[in-house]
């Protein structure tokens, strides 16, 4: 049944904490924003003509905007992004606009706010334009909300943005944005042919699809079709910022925009290490450690591996061989039944920039299917979707991009290289042991340096925020090679992060920037577990 959501959000300002260095532990950069803060109000079922179908229920009442206390309550807290807005095809948007002002500067600045919705077939009397429709002014500090209401009634699925249009040029780079994700409804599934019930299970024009888990919703498909399932889907917000601009924003100096020069780089408001951070912070940890953002804005991506279906024209240049694969090695028994029972998960990446530059966005360890463009399907011809398939996928300012990828398992061609040894090559791990000691010798070891041996993770060390992310002993390479990790496979970490490789850096020191990791776990597995249960078995070396 689709749905009425009333949104409230308030215009305010604050301030962010950049991270320095790649362990996210140095002094920050404080940097002052614009945004939009708040959350769901209040909601109500309606049915498929629009007729309220039910009674309103407040979800939020701290939203509230008649009372000038809630409102005082949210000034200065503004973060970069904007929160997550997600509904469903059918569902009608009810987005009130308050303008908190912006009190953190010395005189104020009174601006007039608007929300525009990027990408929506929207009236021009509400696409948030203000010289073509209106801005929202300032509401003081004690007054009940000064308040104008912006109504979106989607008509198809996909990765929207909003943002202020109000001197767009100094209120997008400000921080004033945030993702809208659109999702299928029940209804725009079925009239595409796709249905789920209880006895068949997902079903495409009547016929079974179990490649779709009967406990997949109308949120596990990107589109109205069938081949945008996923398992799921992660926000990729791009942008980036010169702070230079925000100090002079703040100042009140002249700041000339053609004078652009971005020195951080950011994913969903936040640059590398604190992409992986969970999306809320403990209250001692902010702002020393980092800042919180909205919910939905997850960055740390974690996928299961497993089978990939054995539908292999949808995978170009696929040649795994499976009559090759050895009875006693990567695939044992007890794994091949695990991952027969679990196909790879099938995850989805929102790609959205609204930053003011172009973002080669590049995955490491798998192609991604360029499923939608701007909010449009492009799955019409998966036979032949290599024209699609992408390792690097060019992002435009004010595009967005749906990249859907299996997290297929690649033991079956890398285990026995990496811990057997191959061709004449001993295990990676004796490889490793081996130069290290020859290195010694000839005087060229560079030992760790500090830190290093928790590199990249040392935020998560001190801060305590591995568990529940992060396992032990906390480093990546340690994992993967060390004796912590003898012949286990998993996890994996993949980086995906803009080819631009200077961006991959906070203000030139690397790494940083937009770079952030997918972890890929044995299928099964819980690596979230506190110790993490694995359930993985040792790989097994195949007999001579
Ligand atoms: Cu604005």
């Amino acid at each position: 049944m689709p749905k009425r959501y009333f949104w409230n959000l308030f215009a305010t300002d604050g301030f962010i904490h950049l991270p320095t260095d790649p362990t996210g532990t140095a002094p920050r950069k404080k940097v002052y924003v614009f945004g939009f803060v708040g959350g769901l109000y209040k909601v109500q079922s309606i049915d498929d003509c629009g007729r309220p179908a039910g009674p309103e229920k407040i979800v939020n009442p701290q939203f509230d905007t008649k009372l000038p206390e809630n409102l005082d309550a949210l000034r200065g807290k503004a973060v970069i992004p904007s929160p997550r807005i997600d509904i469903e095809v059918g569902d009608e948007l009810y987005l009130t606009l308050t303008n908190l002002g912006l009190f953190l500067t010395d005189p104020p600045i009174l601006d007039v706010h608007t929300i525009h919705i990027h990408g929506a077939h929207i009236a021009t009397q509400i696409d948030g334009v203000p010289e073509t429709s209106f801005g929202v002014p300032v509401t003081p500090p004690g007054s009940p909300g000064i308040t104008v209401t912006y109504f979106f009634k989607p008509e198809r699925p996909g990765s929207f943005f909003y943002h202020c249009h109000q001197e767009a040029s100094e209120h997008v780079q400000m921080g004033m944005y945030g993702a809208l994700i659109v999702y299928p409804s029940m209804k725009s599934l079925a009239e595409a042919g796709i249905r789920k019930d209880r006895y068949r299970g997902w079903t495409l024009n009547w016929i079974p699809q179990p490649q779709i888990p009967v406990t997949a919703t109308n949120r596990n498909f990107a589109y109205n079709d069938i081949n945008t399932f996923f398992n799921s889907d992660w926000v990729v917000l791009l942008s980036d910022i010169d702070s230079r601009w925000h100090q002079a924003v703040f100042e009140q100096t002249e700041f000339n925009p053609v004078d652009y020069k971005p020195d951080w780089w950011l994913i969903n408001g936040r640059a590398f290490p604190d992409t992986l951070l969970p999306t809320t912070l403990p209250e001692n940890l902010v702002p020393d450690f980092g800042y919180s953002i909205p919910d939905g804005y997850e960055a740390y991506v974690r996928v299961a591996t497993g089978r990939k279906e054995h539908s292999k024209t949808h995978f170009y240049g696929d040649n795994e061989h499976e009559d090759c694969e050895h009875p006693d090695g990567a695939e044992s028994a007890e794994t091949l039944h695990q991952n027969k029972l679990r196909p790879a998960d099938k995850f989805l990446l929102r790609l959205i920039n609204v930053g003011y530059q172009p973002v080669p966005f590049h995955t490491h360890g798998w192609m991604g299917l360029i499923v939608g463009k701007d909010t449009h399907p492009r799955v019409a011809d998966m036979n032949n979707p290599a024209h699609e398939m992408n390792f690097t996928t060019l992002v435009g300012s004010g595009e967005s991009y749906d990249l859907l990828y299996t997290a297929d398992d690649k033991r079956s061609t890398y285990a026995d290289y990496i811990f057997c040894g191959k061709a004449g090559f001993p295990s990676l791990k004796q490889q490793i042991a081996g130069a290290t000691e020859r290195s010694k010798e000839a005087g060229t070891f560079i030992p760790p340096s500090p830190g290093a041996g928790d590199l990249w993770a040392e935020i998560i060390l001190q801060t305590g925020l591995g568990r529940g992310s992060f396992i032990t002993p906390y480093n990546w390479a340690t994992w993967n090679y060390g004796s912590a990790a003898d012949n286990f496979f998993f996890p994996q970490f993949y980086i995906a992060h803009n080819h631009d490789d200077y961006k991959v850096t906070n203000n030139g020191v690397y790494p940083g920037g937009q770079l952030m990791i997918i972890e890929t776990d044995f299928p099964g597995s819980d690596y979230k577990a506190d110790p993490p249960a694995i359930t993985e078995p040792p790989h097994t070396c195949p007999q001579d």
